[in-house]
C-alpha cells in the first residue's frame, strides 16, 4: 500500500468512525424533576438508546443549573433499605444497547440547584460518553407523578392513587 492511500484510508475511518458516534446516540423519554420547589436537589430521567454506535459508556453529566451532576443509583442493602449510590465508573452502553434510568433507579443527580425546577421549563443538560464525547440536550422538567411503562419491578412501585381525600 502506497503512503498515500494509507492516509487517506486513515482519514477516511477517523470521519466514519465520528458520524457513528454523532448518529448512534438517541436520547427518550428524557424529563427532570424536583421533589418541590424549595428542593436543594433533583434529579433527570430518560432512556439512552445506542442505535448501532460502537460499545460507549456513559461516564458523567454537566448542567449549569446545579453545582454538581453525578451519575446514581438506587441500591437494596443488607437491610432491605433503598441507598442512592454515586456510580463513579457510570454505565455501559454497548451497541444497540440502552441505559435505562427512572425513578427508582438509575439517575443523573442534580445537587445544588442554583434554581428552582418548574413545570414546562427546559434545561441544557450535558452527557459525557468514554467514546462519543459530550453531547449537550435540552431536557423538559416535568413534575408530574408518572407511572412507569413496563418497567417497574415487583415492591419498588411508586403509584400512589389519589382519590380526593383531600390532603
Ligand atoms: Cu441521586
Amino acid at each position: 500500500m502506497s503512503v498515500r492511500s494509507t492516509v487517506l484510508a486513515g482519514i477516511f475511518a477517523a470521519f466514519s468512525t465520528a458520524a457513528a458516534f454523532a448518529d448512534g446516540i438517541e436520547l427518550h423519554d428524557a424529563y427532570a424533576r424536583a421533589a418541590s420547589p424549595m428542593a436543594q436537589s433533583g434529579a433527570a430521567f430518560m432512556i439512552i438508546h445506542n442505535h448501532g454506535g460502537p460499545d460507549d459508556r456513559l461516564i458523567g453529566a454537566a448542567s449549569p443549573i446545579a453545582q454538581k451532576v453525578e451519575l446514581h443509583t438506587h441500591e437494596e442493602d443488607d437491610a432491605g433499605v433503598m441507598r442512592m449510590i454515586h456510580v463513579e465508573e457510570g454505565f455501559a452502553l454497548p451497541t444497540d444497547g440502552e441505559i435505562v434510568m427512572e425513578r427508582g433507579g438509575k439517575h443523573v443527580m442534580f445537587m445544588g440547584l442554583s434554581e428552582s425546577l418548574e413545570q414546562g421549563m427546559t434545561i441544557p443538560l450535558t452527557l459525557i460518553f468514554e467514546a462519543a464525547g459530550e453531547m449537550t440536550f435540552d431536557i423538559e422538567v416535568d413534575l408530574e407523578p408518572r407511572a412507569g411503562h413496563g418497567h417497574d419491578h415487583d415492591g419498588n412501585h411508586d403509584h400512589s392513587h389519589s382519590h380526593g381525600s383531600g390532603d
